[in-house]
């Protein structure tokens, strides 16, 4: 995702953790103002282009080698790089969060990777391999030319919030409130049942691995339902766009919410 989408997801979680793990994670984070997570969220985009942080790149996503729209599926030992891969990010950084042998500086980054591996990892492109996760696929969006990753990881959101802003906090705010309600008492709070299937503290490859594999399933649906060749080139702004918006909605919902139960079991364990 964009820096929308994940401050969005990280301002979901703040609404729904518990109380115990608000306060932990402030601490750890030695931040204890509401934008104790939001203020980290993209933090990893930039550690990447970093110096030392480009061994980081792959934990962004699994490149499933599946043949959209005839098949979708991710299978780790295909589609997890040896370098790694946001499934292995995931299991790495929530064991070295709640690692108390490391020093407090490496358990921060870890806190930080958490929280913005389990927004990418619900991101379809994030789980896919086709042109780079469709970076390599030129479309249009209201006449402006974009590729298909970048649309998927911001444009649709921004479409729905109102445009582009340089400072997503605001948007992400309201769209956080408007979508942690709707968990709470609207749309969503009769698939919360489903959003937790797989969740398994015990082992947190199988649980990332049920999330990759619900992220990847709408490659085949909505991203490129007709294939990689046949959206070359198309404006995705109109049917396009009303039948993916819903999709990146539930995702992001989806995704803060699973951070929140995810930080609350760290949180748990750690106590
Ligand atoms: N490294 C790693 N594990 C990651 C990411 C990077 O081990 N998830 C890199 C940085 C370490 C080196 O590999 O310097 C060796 O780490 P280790 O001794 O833990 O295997
Ligand atoms: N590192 C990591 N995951 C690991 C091991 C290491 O992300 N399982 C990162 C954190 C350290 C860097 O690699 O900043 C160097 O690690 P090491 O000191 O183990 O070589
Ligand atoms: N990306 C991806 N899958 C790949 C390669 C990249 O999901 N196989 C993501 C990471 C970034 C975006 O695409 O969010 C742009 O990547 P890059 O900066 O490497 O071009
Ligand atoms: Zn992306
Ligand atoms: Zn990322």
């Amino acid at each position: 995702w964009g820096s929308l989408g994940h401050v969005t997801v990280a301002t979901i979680a703040t609404h729904l953790v518990s109380n115990t793990t608000e306060a932990y994670f402030q601490g750890l984070l030695n931040n204890h103002g509401p934008a104790y997570l939001s203020s980290i969220a993209t933090w990893a985009d930039g550690y990447k282009y970093s110096k030392g942080g480009h061994f980081t790149g792959v934990f962004h996503f699994i490149d499933a080698k599946d043949d959209p729209p005839n098949y979708c599926g991710v299978d780790y030992d295909r589609d997890c790089k040896a370098s790694g891969c946001v499934v292995s990010a995931i299991q790495n950084y929530t064991s070295r969060v709640m690692d108390m042998e490391l020093p407090i500086w490496e358990r921060i980054m870890a806190a930080k990777f958490v929280v913005h591996f389990v927004g990418d990892i619900h991101q379809p492109l994030h789980t896919e391999n086709v042109a780079r996760g469709g970076n390599g696929i030129h479309v249009k969006f209201n006449g402006r030319k974009w590729n298909l990753h970048h649309v998927w990881d911001s444009t649709i959101a921004e479409e729905l919030n109102g445009g582009y802003h340089h400072n997503p906090y605001p948007a992400a705010a309201k769209w956080a409130a408007e979508l942690a309600e709707e968990i709470e008492s609207g749309k969503y709070e009769d698939m919360k049942d489903e959003w937790l299937k797989g969740l398994d503290f015990s082992s947190p490859k199988d649980t990332a691995m049920v999330w990759a594999t619900q992220s990847n399933t709408y490659v085949c649906s909505h991203v490129m339902p007709e294939g990689p060749h046949e959206i070359i080139g198309q404006d995705l702004a109109g049917e396009y766009y009303e039948a993916a918006a819903p999709v990146v909605e539930k995702l992001i919902a989806s995704a803060g919410y699973r951070l929140a139960k995810w930080l609350d079991l760290i949180t748990d364990s750690i106590q």
